[in-house]
């Protein structure tokens, strides 16, 4: 373009000498707007072109995402669904990864604003405190995608939500445990990150299902980690031993860690009716191992679906405010059978 720009000046500067000396014209200095000619071959686009809104479409489009974390096979496989989406449809993607501290995604969504991106893909580490930032991206005229779990921010802030609907997949574990247990007992609960929209929903739509004759004993944080599940669940096997009747653990991930502090204490398969949620491969071959009974599913798998929503956004198309995953329920019986086929 620098090159360009030189020959046309150049250019620009020969007709203009030439054009003095033909036409034997004062040397008074030319006003600048008088060669018609030269002026043309400036590459400046015409005023109309700019004012025309931009015709998006996957290859011309740069989203922000803006990745909480990489705390769990289930976020592993959602950060693979967007790389590969982009990838194949020629999307720019700008990808961090905050490691699950909300300051880190809050800066990245600032860096992306910085840069004039086209439209944020947000999967918020928790609930509170987003509201500044989406009010600068409102400013700056970039639309957000609030993916995965759910922000308390008001929905003027943001252009739509894709996701899980938490609750409910709270209320069929809570359905679940209470058939598992059916002449009661006491559970306890592995939480996911305190104050993320999937810890706060599963948590309450449990409790709306759970049958009365079951009591929650304990409920404590694993932060959605393996390494954090462990240490839990040895904690409540120290302090309730085989009161312990059930366990709902709120992703794969942690009962897979919890399901080692359950070995380590001696306990066998079935011991404790463990509930999960995501229904990655680990946790198939959990439930096929007899550690798992029931999986509540939740779909990692939302990169072809944004990306489709990104474009009617930006484009002023129609488009749904709320798109609900639509999820199963798996069971240990079942799970050697389809474990193969599970994509994430
Ligand atoms: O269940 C868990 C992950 O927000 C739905 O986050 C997601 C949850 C998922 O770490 O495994």
């Amino acid at each position: 373009m620098k090159v360009l720009k030189v020959v046309s000046n150049i250019a620009l500067l020969m007709v203009l000498v030439f054009a003095m000396v033909a036409c034997a014209a004062p040397a008074t200095p030319a006003p600048a707007a008088a060669p018609a000619e030269p002026a043309a071959a400036e590459p400046a686009a015409p005023a109309a072109a700019e004012e025309a809104p931009k015709e998006f479409t996957y290859s011309n489009m740069t989203m922000c995402y803006p990745q909480l974390g990489a705390e769990s096979d289930w976020r592993t496989a959602n950060t693979a669904s967007f790389k590969e989406t982009a990838g194949e449809l020629g999307v720019r993607l700008i990808f961090s990864d905050a490691q699950q501290k909300q300051e880190n995604q809050i800066s990245a969504m600032r860096a992306c604003i910085a840069q004039g991106v086209d439209i944020i893909a947000l999967p918020p580490v928790v609930e509170d405190g987003f509201e500044a930032v989406l009010t600068e991206a409102k400013d700056a005229g970039i639309p957000v995608i609030i993916v995965d779990r759910s922000v308390s921010a008001d929905k003027s802030l943001y252009a739509a939500h894709i996701g899980s609907d938490m609750v409910l997949e709270g209320e069929k574990a809570g359905t679940e445990m209470s058939k598992l247990l059916p002449e009661g007992g006491k559970i306890v609960e592995l939480s996911g990150t305190t104050g993320s929209g999937a810890a706060v929903g599963r948590a309450e739509g449990f409790r709306k299902t759970l049958a009365s004759n079951i009591e929650i004993i304990d409920s404590q944080t694993g932060n959605f980690t393996r390494a954090e599940g462990k240490p839990v669940m040895e904690a409540f096997l120290k302090k309730y031993g085989d009161e312990i009747k059930g366990a709902f653990i709120h992703n794969d991930d942690m009962a897979i860690g919890a399901i080692e502090a359950m070995k380590a204490a001696g306990l066998n398969p079935g011991d404790i009716k463990v509930v999960s949620v995501d229904g990655t491969r680990g946790g198939f071959q959990a439930m096929a191992d007899g550690w798992i009974q029931v999986d509540v599913e939740c779909n990692p798998l939302l990169g072809p679906q944004t990306m489709e929503l990104a474009l009617n956004i930006l484009n002023g198309k129609p488009f749904e405010a709320e798109t609900i995953t639509i999820e199963e329920v798996y069971y240990a019986e079942q799970a050697a059978e389809l474990l193969p086929g599970r994509k994430y």
